[in-house]
């Protein structure tokens, strides 16, 4: 047997991912609290509910098994309708609760990344139409009050998380708030006013604090034709792309905004990204329909897919995806990557081979700085509730008792190797050992 190891560099961050509406439990005041409470909006009428009761205090005992397992980070969000329930009025309270946080990562020796908004708006901005206005300013006045009072802790920020998924979901495909369908224009309007939000907020941080490091998350999926000898099939997957995975870090080096057939210039959103946050996850293809807008989008049939059928297995899709955000010509961090799997059937696999791959990038010198598994203890997926489970521990949402998946401990061997070696690989995920390393 083949003995080696894929190393990574020193220094390189290993760590996870998690977002407040998911985690922490007891979110009422936004616009997911209020979309929950709809019929038939999420799968099997599931809530958030108390989720993971970080806020009740449980993020202390998920982070010192985060410690254990050997991260150096974690990336969580600030919920902003708890620091600003009311145009008028900060929560100190809530300020402080989150400073413990950020402090609690500090003292078991990981770093934390904040992002500033995760999908969820407060109610009261939500009420008068959310990002269909220019709620930059608003948006920049809690960016200035959460940097000033964690900048003692914290200085690399994520301004927004995956703009594009949260523009297509809540107005063209109406799974997110407010469950608007095919929308075209007025998800466009919301794609312009993000950009503005987070022009705003990136200008904010440095201001408050010189030495910040700051990026988006970008959600890229990748789109392929599916006929490739068919001009239409090639046009409509390059559409798809070009809006879904380029529009937002597009705009934001350049400041061009680039819609199908118009351009527009926000001249303060160039250059705004000393990060490029890359979430990655699967990758599809798209044939044209003359019935249907977005095309018939479906998985290489030969791909494995995940126990709901969420996700393919491809991991040669991550190392594409990486090879695109290295055409930024900035440092890459993977914000998140993982996959839902209740049994860790596939996860050790698709843990192993999403590493290799993102090995394979490293050895190019493309600066890939961190990676940042999705997610440390299982999370409230949206519209699809308590059904999709992405932890490396799992959760009982009655009990809040964990459950240690094993690719818990794969990713810890991982971690605290700096690197993936055959030994781990044989032990976790034998079924592909002879693909990561051939005899
Ligand atoms: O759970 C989500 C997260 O909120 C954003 N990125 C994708 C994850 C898995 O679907």
């Amino acid at each position: 047997m083949a003995e080696a190891t894929f190393n990574f560099p020193r220094n390189f961050v290993w760590g996870t991912a998690s977002a407040a509406h998911q985690n922490e439990g007891n979110n009422t005041n936004n616009n997911w609290y209020a979309f929950e409470q709809a019929n038939g909006r999420i799968q099997h009428g599931h809530k958030a509910g108390l989720a993971a009761d970080w806020w009740g205090g449980r993020w202390r005992e998920d982070f010192d098994r985060a410690a254990e397992a050997g991260q150096t980070a974690h990336r969580l969000s600030i919920e902003w309708s708890r620091i600003q329930p009311t145009p008028d009025r900060w929560n100190e309270d809530a300020l402080d609760n989150y400073r413990q946080m950020v402090r609690g990562l500090r003292e078991r020796g990981m770093t934390p990344m904040v992002t500033l908004h995760h999908f969820t708006d407060p109610l009261w901005i939500y009420e008068r139409g959310g990002w269909m206005n220019d709620v930059s300013d608003q948006f920049a006045l809690f960016t200035e009050k959460v940097v000033g009072a964690f900048k003692e802790y914290v200085n690399q920020w994520v301004t927004i998380n995956e703009p594009n998924v949260y523009a297509a979901m809540g107005y063209v495909l109406g799974d997110f708030p407010p469950g608007r369908k095919n929308e075209i224009f007025n998800s466009f309007k919301v794609m312009t006013n993000l950009v503005r939000g987070h022009a705003a907020a990136y200008h904010t941080i440095h201001r408050v604090q010189q030495n910040a490091q700051v990026g988006m998350a970008h959600q890229y999926r990748g789109i392929l034709p599916k006929r490739t000898w068919l001009p239409l099939d090639v046009g409509l997957a390059g559409m798809l792309s070009g809006l879904f995975n380029d529009f937002f870090p597009h705009a934001a080096a350049t400041g061009v905004l680039k819609f199908p057939g118009w351009r527009y210039k926000i001249h303060h959103a160039k250059g705004t990204q000393d990060f490029f946050g890359v979430n990655y996850y699967t990758r599809e293809y798209v044939a044209f329909h003359p019935l249907a807008l977005l095309g018939k989008r479906s998985y290489d049939p030969n791909a494995e897919l995940s126990d709901t059928g969420f996700i393919a297995n491809e991991p040669l899709g991550f190392y594409d995806a990486l090879k695109w955000a290295n055409a930024y010509r900035l440092p890459i961090i993977v914000t998140e990557n993982g996959v839902e799997d209740a049994d860790d059937h596939m996860r050790p696999r698709y843990l192993a081979q999403h590493i290799h791959q993102m090995w394979r990038a490293v050895n190019f010198n493309w600066p890939i700085k961190g990676y940042y598994y999705w997610s440390l203890v299982d999370n409230f997926e949206w519209s699809f509730g308590w059904k999709y489970r992405f932890g490396l521990w799992g959760l009982d949402v009655d009990t809040q008792k964990r459950i240690k998946r094993p690719s818990a401990g794969l990713y810890a061997e991982i971690c605290k190797e700096n690197g993936i070696s055959s030994e781990v690989v044989q032990k976790y995920c034998p079924e592909v050992f002879e693909k990561l390393f051939p005899s």
